[in-house]
């Protein structure tokens, strides 16, 4: 199908569309025309039948099985007529119920069509496996627009298309929770566009490979997927004139530090260490000190060292290849290689107990020795630092010895400032690769990707900053999907029926609202030396049990009942993430050391722990309060462009191919409102233009003439060319069409302004 004859059939079937019922209430007519039925029985699954008859509320239905039940008319919905199984657009649907969508997505999935459109937005269902839609014959047919079938490269085609049309930057939004394919699609969406706009740019795919480095320093095995994102991403894409990549720029979210030392049981901590430990060379091992990733307390603590199917030598050599696509020196690679192997030493840096007191010394052993080593420092400096902390009394300074716990924290504390900052680091390093010139706004397609919605068996201070992240996210999508859409129906007074669709401000005001939020609570009882993280529970229930998103459980545990679903927390540890303290023993440890990027890394933190803070305010914030600060920035940037979203899916929680589970589709479509999405686009007007521009364009075709008043005259362009009247609606500023309509008045120009016959065709079939 081409995009002509597309536009033309779909045109033909927006006009079958009126708004049929969507439940059976004519049973009569579907006996009679043997018109198949879905029947939820006893399990709560959904049955493709036919009705036999009907006795009061009951009817006698024959499943396609043969078997014979009865079923309540209220559990039985109409299916859609066979001629449309598996269509591509669910807006082509005839009867729009969960069962038929659920179906319709099922039957293209069993034939690896995974992807569909719910109206405006690309639905994508996880294959867990490689489906051969992604080479370069596919991706040169979208680029000529042979093919139109749903595709992330049709998304990406389109929003290139827009921004060179209309001079505005683009937005390619990509939501699903953890685990349903958001980084993948994000992958081939840029692999697209730097298909389509590569040639000018530096190395050759420069901006996909700089993924391959943020993905072993960012991406980790969790309980949900064996390729887990713990940081937010986006990806911003500059384009020249000609529509040529002139650049990049990549923007991170709150990387989740807290792996580098804690592990749940059966995940992994971030990649690079595994890589790191089995593929590099005999040469570097040595000099690192480097043993397997088995013989590092930080990695072996969780029983799971290896991923299936996935070498991690094989990786390390793919990430050497991307470290020079992004010219990173050789120097700066094998510093930052010393310093991931400081970080495992340092998981290995034991205490002994030398009062009763529980203070304790520093082990001195080879794991100490080998990270002072790594460091560039001396080990007796180190060891002091780990076991002590200096406390002014009076004039003097003097030394204390830690407890057992505290010397545990101080140690974790290092490795994770030591890896935080070579990933802020490394993004900078790309930035710098990426960047060519003065960036330039207005011609900019930016991809976000971050960390999907995660309920685990505990979830603490990272899930919720991941959950709140995709709570706003999905406020961006309601914003547009729904409201923006429908207020401007309503404040252009036409005619509009409605549709509802599930607000998430309930759940956003809980966590952000002033004064008596969550972000506020917690922030106040971190500034609270005495708190407790039991004592914060206890304000939590405190104030915000008004709220019907929260609820207080027993102990230290809240509920929140977030969009995509209710998520328990136990509030163990959110003071101090959210604190996240910054030791000045630490910072001074790594200035001393004979390492550069150290050197750096300790220059910055101390800018931040130095300024006053009135000077730099958000220097000194609390990291949820960054956090919300840098969402806000987010939302007000992606608000500046035409979004494009995608909706990934995962059709099941075992990351199998060709199992499909319905309950956990259906909880998934329902928790972003696909069928109210598809219900608004459905009777919703695709093409807008102002009165002005309308008379503008088409004006002079008119046979009477032109009245003064832009209004009535474009109401008589619509008489004139026939339009069936529910196939448009004229509002007080502009003139709202349905999916194809323009095409007709374009096609009506293009043939008075160069006389062109052909096209009269599609006119006369258009009127009869
Ligand atoms: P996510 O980004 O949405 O989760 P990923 O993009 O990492 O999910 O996808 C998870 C896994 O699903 C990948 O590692 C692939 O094995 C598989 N997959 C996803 N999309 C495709 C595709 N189009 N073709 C083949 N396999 C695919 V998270 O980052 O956890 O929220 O924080
Ligand atoms: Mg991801």
């Amino acid at each position: 199908e081409t995009k002509e004859e597309k536009g033309w059939s779909e045109r033909r079937r927006t006009e079958q569309i009126t708004s049929e019922p969507e439940c059976v209430n004519n049973v009569e007519y579907f006996i009679d025309k043997k018109l198949s039925v879905w029947c939820r029985v006893g399990n709560g699954e959904w049955h493709l039948g036919k009705i036999q008859s009907v006795s009061g509320d009951v009817a006698c239905v024959v499943l396609s099985n043969t078997e014979v039940v009865g079923v309540s008319m209220k559990e039985i919905l109409p299916a859609n007529p066979d001629v449309l199984e598996g269509v591509d657009d669910l807006i082509q649907l005839s009867y729009l119920n969960e069962p038929s969508v659920l179906y319709n997505l099922r039957v293209r999935y069993s034939q690896d069509l995974i992807y569909s459109k719910a109206g405006p937005v690309l639905i994508a269902v996880n294959p867990f496996k490689n489906v051969q839609i992604y080479g370069n014959d596919i991706r040169s047919a979208y680029q000529k627009k042979a093919l139109v079938a749903p595709h992330v490269y049709a998304v990406a085609d389109a929003a290139f298309d827009e921004m060179m049309r209309e001079e505005k930057n683009q937005s390619i939004i990509i939501s699903g929770e953890s685990g349903a394919g958001k980084t993948e699609t994000a992958k081939y969406a840029m692999q697209y566009l730097e298909a389509l706009g590569g040639g000018n740019f530096g190395v050759d795919n420069e901006i996909l490979k700089t993924n391959c480095i943020l993905e072993a320093f960012g991406n980790a095995k969790t309980s949900r997927n064996d390729n887990s994102s713990r940081f937010g991403k986006l990806m911003e894409i500059h384009f020249s004139a000609k529509g040529k990549i002139c650049g990049a720029k990549l923007e991170t979210f709150l990387l989740e530090k807290s792996r580098v030392v804690q592990l749940s049981n059966g995940e992994r901590s971030y990649h690079i260490f595994y890589e790191l430990c089995a593929g590099a060379s005999p040469i570097l091992k040595e000099r690192l000190k480097l043993k397997a990733a088995s013989e590092y307390k930080y990695l072996n603590q969780s029983n799971c060292l290896t991923i299936d199917r996935i070498d991690d030598a094989q990786k390390f050599h793919k990430l050497m290849e991307a470290f020079n696509t992004v010219q990173i020196p050789q120097e700066h690679q094998e510093r930052a290689f010393s310093l991931l192997a400081a970080v495992l030493w340092l998981g290995n840096v034991s205490f002994q107990v030398i009062d009763n007191e529980n203070h304790v010394d520093v082990v001195e052993d080879e794991a100490v020795t080998n990270v002072a080593m790594l460091m560039g420092c001396n080990s007796k400096e180190l060891m002091v630092v780990l076991s002590t902390c200096k406390i002014q009394a009076g004039r003097d300074c003097i030394a204390k010895r830690l407890t057992l716990p505290q010397a545990t924290d101080m140690r974790d504390s290092l490795a994770k400032i030591i890896y935080a900052s070579l990933f802020n680091w490394l993004v900078e390093q790309i930035n710098t690769s990426l960047e060519v010139g003065k960036l330039r706004t207005g011609r900019s397609i930016s991809i976000l990707d971050i960390y999907g919605f995660e309920s685990f068996k505990n979830n603490s201070f990272e899930q919720f900053c991941i959950n709140y992240a995709n709570e706003r996210l999905q406020q961006h999508f309601n914003r547009h999907l729904f409201k923006l859409e429908q207020e401007e129906y309503e404040g252009d007074g036409i005619d509009w029926t409605k549709v509802e669709f599930k607000d998430n401000q309930e759940c956003l005001d809980l966590i952000e609202k002033k004064p008596i939020g969550f972000v506020s609570l917690l922030d106040e009882e971190s500034n609270f030396p005495k708190a407790t993280d039991t004592t914060f529970a206890n304000k939590l229930k405190h104030h915000l049990k008004a709220n019907s998103c929260f609820r207080g459980e027993r102990g230290r545990g809240f509920r929140v009942r977030h969009y995509a679903g209710e998520v328990l927390y136990d509030t163990n540890g959110f003071l101090e993430k959210n604190r996240d303290p910054l030791h000045v023993d630490l910072i001074q440890l790594l200035s001393s050391c004979n390492c550069q990027l150290l050197n750096l890394f300790s220059s910055k933190m101390r800018d931040k722990s130095l300024k006053p803070a009135s000077l730099s305010e958000s220097m000194n914030q609390s990291v949820i309060t960054k956090f919300k600060s840098q969402l806000f920035k987010l939302m007000n940037k992606l608000e500046d462009t035409t979004p494009h979203f995608i909706r990934c899916i995962k059709p099941n929680s075992n990351q199998l191919p060709g199992i499909y589970e319905e309950n956990h589709v259906l909880q998934q479509l329902r928790c972003c409102g696909v069928l109210e999405i598809v219900r608004i686009s459905r009777s919703g007007y695709h093409t807008r233009m102002t009165h002005q521009d309308l008379v503008a364009r088409y004006g002079f075709l008119l046979d009477t003439k032109l009245s003064q008043d832009p209004l009535s005259t474009s109401d008589s362009i619509m008489k004139q060319f026939n339009l069936p009247p529910e196939m448009y609606q004229v509002g007080y500023r502009k003139i709202y069409l349905r999916t194809g309509q323009i095409g007709l008045l374009e096609e009506r120009r293009e043939y008075v302004l160069c006389g062109v016959i052909g096209l009269q065709k599609h006119f006369r079939g258009y009127k009869s």
